[in-house]
């Protein structure tokens, strides 16, 4: 790319150009670009910043809380509350919405983010990243000021406006989708700035790697055995070629491989807590990271349905995840009609 493009331009650009964009909602885009710089900074520090290892608290799915986890948290509340294009956020680590407060202006949007996923590598030095979605607060009847509720965000992941993740590796790149392709920026720490590194985005629909948490193998459905079980077997196998395996139990990290170079991840339900519909929370993690899957071009379902159809009926759902390229997310959610 010869000219830089940064990211505002980029927005100003959807924005003007293209008319996808409103202009809160850019705004809302820089100013979680802008909280994602400052995690960058303190996860880059480590030790030195004193914040690693774990806090004293619990969240609301009873994980132990990491110091950087509460961090991440305050530091998308504090950079999101002010600036008047949001009515509320939620996030995997508080227990319910937190509503902008009245000393500053309501505006029409909700924020919801997993401030920082894979937390069991922040102590180790691998990838983590923050995952981040958009929805409209639903009825915005202008004469009407209604108080915000949990039932507002209880919107299928179709609906989203915007959904991204930044992922702070060897690089800090934040992934971003506004329903028009997936474009990704590289932070420039000299300019401080994002820049605009790669556009449309397509995951090949075809893959020879998968991603999963082998240890689970004796608890998974039949289904998702049945299909690593064919990947195993290799050239010798029905499928008739040699699969690789990569799990980083960073979503954010394994899903930006595969946005990459393509590949299929997968977090199913399994027989360990069968009354839970999966690990993975849908409105934090699988409903941003499904819509970026899909406008790469590649598949998103939980083995039954399209994931972003599905109605959440509560903030904290969890979800089975299988998504990536194509035909294999395909013949992985054919594998469970069968
Ligand atoms: P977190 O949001 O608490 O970090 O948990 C989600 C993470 C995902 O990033 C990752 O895919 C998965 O949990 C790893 O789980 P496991 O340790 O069971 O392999
Ligand atoms: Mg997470």
């Amino acid at each position: 790319m010869s000219q830089k493009i940064s990211l505002s331009r980029y927005l100003v650009e959807q924005q003007r150009v293209h008319g996808h964009i409103p202009s809160e909602l850019r705004l809302l885009l820089e100013v979680v670009a802008r909280a994602c710089k400052s995690i960058s900074h303190a996860v880059n520090k480590g030790a030195l910043g004193g914040v690693l290892g774990s806090a004293d608290s619990e969240n609301v799915q009873g994980e132990v809380q990491k110091k950087l986890d509460i961090i991440a948290n305050e530091v998308l509340i504090e950079a999101n509350e002010w600036g008047g294009h949001l009515a509320a956020m939620a996030s995997e680590e508080m227990d319910s919405i937190y509503a902008v407060p009245n000393r500053y202006p309501q505006g029409e949007y909700l924020l919801l983010f997993d401030p920082l996923d894979g937390s069991s590598n922040i102590d180790v030095n691998v990838s983590i990243g923050t995952i981040f979605s958009v929805l409209k607060k639903p009825n915005d009847d202008p004469r009407k000021v209604e108080a915000v509720s949990e039932a507002d965000f209880l919107q299928a992941g179709k609906q989203q406006v915007a959904a991204g993740y930044c992922v702070y590796g060897p690089q800090t790149t934040l992934v971003l989708t506004v329903g028009d392709g997936v474009a990704m920026f590289t932070l420039d720490r000299e300019q401080g700035s994002f820049v605009l590194t790669q556009e449309n985005v397509r995951i090949p629909e075809d893959t020879k790697e998968f991603a999963i948490n082998m240890s689970n193998m004796r608890h998974w459905d039949a289904p998702v055995k049945r299909y690593i079980d064919e990947c195993l077997q290799g050239k010798e196998g029905p499928r008739g070629k040699d699969f690789n395996m990569r799990w980083i139990a960073s979503m954010v990290a394994d899903v930006h491989r595969i946005l990459t170079r393509g590949g299929v991840f997968m977090y199913p339900w399994d027989k360990r807590e069968p009354d839970k519909p999966g690990k993975l929370r849908l409105m934090y993690e699988a409903n941003p990271m499904s819509w970026l899957v899909e406008q790469a071009g590649g598949a998103s379902t939980n083995g039954r349905q399209r994931i972003l159809d599905i109605q959440p009926q509560k903030l904290h759902e969890r979800v089975s995840v299988i998504l990536g390229s194509k035909n294999e997310v395909e013949r992985v959610t054919a594998y469970h009609q069968a």
